[in-house]
């Protein structure tokens, strides 16, 4: 049995559940290392099953070693194969992920099996994949390294009068090119006045001289995701605008020396928007520093105000500060870490000191 597995079977003994429904397409894939999108894993203490229908069955068998693969049809269906294991199993209590399934294939499974108690996991799971393994860690690297080829490539491109979709294209064919599977999220590259909000969608206007440029972008490499952004500004900076990127800069430097494991993840935030505070900008930074990221690009622990989890080794974070002035603009510098036992590692190697192109 695998480290994963054996994690997941002291779910079982803690929250004292016969067996989970895996519903969750990246915790399906963590679990069995399938990689298509519909499918359900049954899992207990003694069996490991895979349901999915036809269109995935020969896929399933390439990737999946360690589970019974069923396909289900018109005559057995995913709610009566479970029904049926149950019932092999003699089972009473099974974990289902709540967060994860469409209330109507709740029903469908409770109608199904209305003797079983159904415990809600809520994202239990989810927190099982919060340490990242050597193999994890390795695509992750890969996708920032992407991260930084496509940002080397954007430099060159940036012009006046080019638009924000444009930019955002050329990010996302360096990505491709570079070996990139896929977007982690849908890019952002925003100009001027735009850039104060955080997560703007690209649009149509053009990149002028004396704008602000947030780039925030990230790829898929073997499922695993990235997540960057830089800012830049198109000609010289202002002065207001030197105060503010340095402010930002400042922050996420506090940061990046702050976080190692033991830290909590509240204190790696409060490292960063001390410094924001300090030179008052403080109502300018609504969103927490940063979040995990792994199969998912939002994955547990977050680096919020509100979090208290400690950071263990093994564990990724952005760190993102960022200032947003309204009808001005803002800045956000986002590095992607792994914590250590007596610091971080910075996956991230695009510069940093303010680019005036
Ligand atoms: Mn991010």
């Amino acid at each position: 049995m695998n480290a994963r597995m054996k994690r997941l079977m002291q779910l079982l003994e803690q929250e004292k559940i016969d067996a989970v429904l895996v519903a969750q397409r990246y915790n399906i894939r963590y679990f069995s290392g399938f990689t298509g999108d519909t499918a359900y894993l049954y899992i207990s203490k003694k069996r490991q099953v895979l349901m999915t229908d036809s269109r995935y069955t020969v896929w399933a068998k390439e990737e999946v070693k360690d589970f019974e693969i069923f396909q289900t049809d018109r005559a057995v269906s995913y709610q009566e194969k479970t029904r049926q294991l149950a019932e092999e199993e003699k089972i009473q209590c099974i974990g289902f992920e709540n967060h994860a399934m469409i209330y109507s294939d709740v029903q469908a499974f409770r109608a199904k099996l209305p003797d079983i108690a159904w415990l809600e996991l809520d994202k239990k799971l989810e927190r099982l994949r919060c340490i990242k393994d050597a193999s994890e860690l390795e695509c992750i690297a890969k996708a920032e390294a992407i991260g930084d080829h496509a940002f080397s490539h954007i430099l060159k491109e940036l012009c006046v009068g080019m638009t924000e979709k444009e930019a955002a294209w050329e990010i996302e064919c360096a990505m491709r090119k570079y070996g990139a599977e896929g977007l982690s999220f849908e890019t952002i590259a925003v100009f001027g006045k735009r850039t104060a909000m955080p997560h703007a969608v690209p649009g149509d206007a053009r990149l002028q001289k004396g704008d602000f440029v947030v780039m925030d972008f990230g790829c898929i490499y073997h499922g695993y995701c990235s997540d960057m952004t830089r800012t830049v500004v198109m000609g010289e900076a202002s002065g207001r605008q030197k105060d503010i990127y340095e402010t930002v800069l400042r922050a996420q430097l506090a940061a990046l020396s702050a976080i190692k494991s033991g830290m909590r993840c509240c204190d790696a935030d409060a490292a960063a928007r001390n410094q924001i505070e300090k030179a008052g900008y403080g109502q300018y930074f609504g969103h927490g520093l940063g979040h995990s990221v792994g199969l998912f690009i939002h994955e547990f622990p977050a680096l919020s105000p509100k979090e208290e989890m400690v950071l263990q080794e093994g564990m990724t974070e952005t760190v993102e500060p960022g200032i947003y002035i309204p009808d001005f603009g803002g800045v956000r510098i986002e590095d992607l870490v792994v914590v250590t036992r007596n610091g971080c590692e910075n996956l991230t190697k695009s510069p940093k000191e303010l680019i005036q192109l």
